[in-house]
């Protein structure tokens, strides 16, 4: 009786495995993290993708989401998950040209008009391509986010032109093309992985920094910074970017709940932005920070002269051309 009972309790268990969908128990936990505070555009977006994630799948994928680079900065986190030591995180591109050298065209600055340039780009043929680069470098770009477009903060001066960043030393991202720009604007540029930045602006290692509102108010940067100016000098897309191995392992079912969680985490991540770029000018300024808001941008592009030629030659000035009159 009983061996007969507990026969039949296998033979279902092993028939339940070899169904093509999903098994109903087993949970697999995975990680997912961002470099900065839960409270922010990107701690919605993982938030958010745990929880639909959860949703969809009725519980048998559990996503662990970690905050405030407690699991490494950006870079870092795109080399776990390439690796496999990590399954998901999601990271500005700051780092991602030195996996997916193709993606660091987005990085040009003043590339994009405003955030619906960005957005319907990065949503369209051009973004969707893009993602499809990254497969063969072991992961998986399950959609593009938002970073935001970045400004400058220092603690030295007021900065209304090129001329004002002459010679300030600001952490920039890991990033070869936001280097080589910067250097064309007078800034000394000093790359540093962003779970570092406060502690050096705090203690004067260096004068500024540059980042989307979202991620200048999440920081706390007017703590540490006096002056911010609203330069929009480049758009800084965003990633859900998950190892490959581990997609490859998922059932049809499953892929599709995943990429559905991944697009309502970008909803949720660009509609914080939107709410980020309408309230955060005043809560800076009344937390002390100097605001500047009609910066000469003009000029700052027009510093750009040789550094766009070589652009030009580096990503094809037609594929640069295809993204600035992409409508
Ligand atoms: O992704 O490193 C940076 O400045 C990024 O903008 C920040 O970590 C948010």
């Amino acid at each position: 009786m009983r061996t007969t009972r507990l026969f039949v309790a296998l033979t279902a268990l092993i028939g339940a495995f070899a169904l093509p969908s999903a098994p109903a128990t087993a949970q697999t936990n995975m990680k997912i993290n961002i470099s900065i505070a839960q409270n922010s555009h990107q701690g919605v977006a993982i938030d958010t993708f745990a929880r639909e994630v959860e949703k969809r799948t009725n519980g048998r994928y559990k996503i662990q989401t970690f905050y405030s680079g407690s699991l490494g900065g950006e870079r870092e986190s795109v080399e776990a998950v390439q690796l496999g030591t990590q399954d998901l995180t999601f990271t500005s591109t700051g780092p991602v040209p030195n996996f997916v050298p193709e993606v660091a065209i987005l990085d040009i600055p003043f590339l994009f008009r405003d955030y619906n340039h960005a957005r319907s780009t990065l949503d369209g043929p051009i973004g969707q391509d893009l993602l499809g680069k990254f497969s063969s470098k072991g992961i998986v770009a399950l959609a593009w986010g938002e970073n935001g477009f970045r400004h400058m903060t220092n603690s030295k001066r007021a900065v209304n032109a090129p001329d004002d960043v002459k010679g300030l030393k600001m952490r920039t991202m890991e990033n070869p093309i936001h280097i080589q720009a910067y250097k064309a604007f007078g800034i000394i540029p000093t790359p540093m992985a962003f779970p570092e930045v406060f502690t050096a602006l705090q203690q004067g290692t260096v004068d500024g920094q540059e980042n989307p509102l979202s991620v200048i108010t999440a920081a706390k940067f007017e703590q540490v910074q006096k002056h911010l100016s609203l330069t929009g000098h480049v758009y800084s897309p965003a990633l859900l970017l998950m190892n490959k191995a581990a997609w490859d392992k998922l059932f049809a079912d499953d892929k599709k709940a995943f990429l559905e969680a991944a697009k309502e985490a970008v909803k949720a991540n660009r509609a914080r932005v939107d709410d980020d770029e309408k309230k955060a000018v005043a809560d800076l300024r009344s937390k002390g920070m100097n605001v500047v808001e009609n910066v000469d941008k003009a000029k700052f592009q027009a510093t750009l002269g040789p550094t766009y030629a070589d652009f030009g030659k580096k990503f094809g000035q037609d594929n640069i051309d295809k993204i600035r009159n992409y409508k």
